[in-house]
């Protein structure tokens, strides 16, 4: 049974894999299927009430290549920024919750 961070790391690779095949270049995610990645893989952290044009100026701060698509590099950058924002988030917050006696 694999470790929780081996999982966390193939849930990554297998979300870019299973969205960005989804039309064109299966190696890119293309705006619509950024979107859905974002819809369904990232519901909780993601604001509910994205417009359209919200998902093209994210598209555009995501791809450093001006390709107008996201690559797997591109991809990862942005997931570790998000991780960074989580860790600063969490910081300060206690892992393990004081023992009540
Ligand atoms: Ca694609
Ligand atoms: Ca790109």
């Amino acid at each position: 049974m694999p470790m929780t961070l081996e999982k966390a790391v193939a849930a990554i690779v297998y979300a870019f894999q299973g969205y960005a095949s989804r039309e064109g270049d299966k190696y890119k995610l293309s705006q619509g299927e950024l979107k859905e990645l974002i819809l369904k893989e990232l519901p909780t952290l993601a604001p509910t009430s994205l417009r359209e044009c919200d998902y093209n100026n994210l598209l555009s701060k995501m791809d450093t290549n001006k390709d107008c698509e996201v690559d797997f590099t591109e991809y990862i950058q942005a997931l570790g920024c998000l991780c960074l924002y989580c860790h600063e988030y969490f910081r300060d917050c206690s892992s393990n919750p004081s023992c009540p006696e």
